[in-house]
């Protein structure tokens, strides 16, 4: 077993809990300027989630949920424009400072990279939202952190399929057995349990009940020294927040 030499980090819920108030919005703001009745609650997101990709969340919509809507052969230029004007609305939204990190985000960076850990990202929403999202819940040369953003459309197959893990590891030079990965859904889960990664779940609203049998641990937060986390499934080690000599114990069992 190599020794911990770095974290890989998914984006939406785990970073960040953008899904509900950020890409929710975002995409009902572009139906409303394109001049579409499609509306998508809360309830509604939470099913359509299940699809991950913007676009492919919009196809499956329009085949599951929204039937009447006639498709035709202009249907995925329709939606390709969609998604760059809801990509447009969500970098603006994240620029009012909407959405913060989540708890002990930040101080888990913080830690890692003084303990020497190389940083990543692998996640399917599109690159412009991660530099947004780290611009203005972190800092402008926090993009620097990390030494790949591993995102959207750069691999065929989006998550649960295991495509953009091993593009990270492959990027950083670097086996599964020496990095942790760190998600919030089944689909995340899948997808770094596919490309071998142990990894550190934090659930969220949309994702509480999923199943995330093979995490290394299940918590509701990644938790500060003043706020603990709730241990859900795994082994926290006695741990009460996620610090990196908890992350040492689940990378080493
Ligand atoms: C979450 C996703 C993304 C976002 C929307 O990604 O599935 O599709 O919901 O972003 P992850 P886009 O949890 O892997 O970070 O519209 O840019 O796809
Ligand atoms: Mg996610």
């Amino acid at each position: 077993m190599s020794q911990l030499a770095a974290l890989i980090f998914d984006v939406d819920g785990t970073l960040a809990d953008t899904e509900r108030d950020g890409h929710r919005v975002a995409f009902n703001r572009a139906f409303q300027e394109f001049g579409l009745d499609w509306y998508w609650d809360e309830d509604l997101y939470g099913q359509l989630l299940a699809v991950t990709g913007g676009k492919e969340r919009m196809a499956y919509y329009l085949e599951k949920f929204n039937t009447e809507y006639p498709r035709d052969d202009s249907t995925p230029e329709l939606i390709k424009e969609l998604h760059q004007a809801k990509t447009r609305h969500y970098t603006e939204l994240l620029a009012t400072g909407a959405i913060p990190l989540r708890p002990g985000v930040e101080r888990l960076l913080h830690e890692a990279r003084d303990a020497g850990l190389r940083l990543a990202i692998a996640t399917t929403t599109t690159p412009a939202n991660v530099t947004a999202l780290l611009e203005n819940a972190l800092s402008p040369e926090s993009i620097g952190w990390f030494e790949v953003i591993a995102a959207g459309d750069i691999v065929p197959a989006k998550k649960p399929a295991p495509d953009i893990y091993t593009y990270a590891l492959k990027a950083m030079d670097l086996s599964a057995d020496a990095c942790l990965a760190f998600e919030d859904s089944e689909n995340g889960i899948l997808s770094s349990a596919g490309a071998d990664l142990k990894t550190l779940v934090t659930t969220n609203g949309y994702t509480r009940d999923h199943d995330f049998n093979g995490a290394a641990l299940v918590v509701d937060q990644m938790g500060e020294p003043d706020q603990p986390f709730t241990t859900l499934a795994g082994n926290d080690f006695g741990h009460t927040y996620v610090n990196i000599e908890l992350l040492k114990k689940l990378h080493s069992n």
